[in-house]
């Protein structure tokens, strides 16, 4: 701990009248964090051969991408051929220039579809999702009321992560010290929300009923790694194993081959065959055979 970083103090804190900005708060992105958008530096984005341009990083925000860029592939739709480029967001790249004119929230996943007229761009990973699946008609039920149930599972996800990775996450592992009353508050509504997931998936065999879609996909990596241990080292704190039936359903779509490939690319943690860090053909993938690919973890 450094120097400038706060320690808790017995006296209880009193927000002053106008918040200021405390540069070295000590949490562990605090080198990145700012209270204010827009680029820091001027650089433009790398650009490939295919239409379909991504500037993301291997989390659960970005994996939802590349799980189904590498599921419409496997459907056979070659228009879903991609070239996935790294940002190293620990480093600011979200900052640039050119990933500020793709996704002025600077946060990946951020995604160019060159294959129109005009370049279309793409961001936060719900509307990314929901893009390619209209656009390639797949992985979106046809049918009102199932259509319906996976648009309200997907919108579900992205309401309800944040109080994973920015709450129970950010103040379980990442903190600069522990808070008995915000580590409490987030873990309860975690435990909640997989007790959701779990009494959904008692019933039905995917989110939004027989069919695999992008509520699947966007929820999978974030819910479906926290029960299987696989995030902020708070699987046994949250007990996770109770829920068997979001491990039953965690577990049948970790063994998804485009699964087990979508998982891989943009990814910069983990044993190095795991990892494709850009990806611009599918014979990418090839110096890394499939036996090699991480077996979801049992
Ligand atoms: N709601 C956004 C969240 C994206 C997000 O939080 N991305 C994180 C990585 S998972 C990020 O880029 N963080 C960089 C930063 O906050 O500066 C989405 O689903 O696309």
């Amino acid at each position: 701990m450094s120097d400038a970083t706060p320690t808790p103090t017995s006296a209880p804190y009193v927000p002053p009248k106008i918040w200021t900005w405390n540069k070295a708060n000590g949490g562990r992105f605090a080198n990145i964090n700012r209270p204010v958008a827009g680029a820091t530096h001027d650089k433009e984005l790398p650009r490939g051969k295919h239409p379909l341009q991504l500037y993301s990083l291997g989390t659960p925000n970005g994996v939802k991408v590349t799980v189904m860029l590498e599921e419409l592939l496997a459907l056979g739709h070659t228009g879903a051929e991609y070239d996935a480029w790294l940002v190293r967001i620990n480093e600011g790249e979200q900052f640039s220039s050119g990933f500020v004119a793709a996704n002025p929230n600077s946060k990946i996943p951020a995604l160019w579809d060159y294959s129109g007229e005009v370049p279309q761009r793409v961001f936060e990973s719900g509307a990314i999702l929901l893009y390619l699946a209209e656009k390639f008609g797949a992985f979106l039920p046809t049918d009102l009321a199932t259509r319906t149930e996976c648009m309200s599972w997907l919108f579900w996800q992205m309401g309800s992560a944040p109080y994973l990775g920015g709450g129970f996450g950010h103040f379980y592992a990442y903190a600069p010290f522990k808070i008995e009353y915000a580590i409490d508050r987030f873990a309860m509504e975690v435990k909640r929300e997989l007790d959701v997931l779990n009494r959904r998936l008692a019933e039905s065999r995917f989110i939004a009923g027989d069919e695999y879609t992008i509520a699947d996909i966007a929820i999978w990596p974030w819910y479906g790694g926290m029960v299987k241990g696989q995030m902020y080292e708070g699987g046994e704190f949250l007990q996770v194993q109770e829920y068997t039936h979001v491990i039953r359903w965690a577990d049948e779509i970790a063994k998804r081959p485009a699964v087990r490939r979508g998982r891989m690319v943009n990814r910069v943690m983990g044993p190095l065959e795991t990892q494709l860090h850009e990806r611009h053909d599918a014979s990418d993938f090839d110096t890394r055979t499939q036996d090699k690919l991480q077996a979801p973890k049992a």
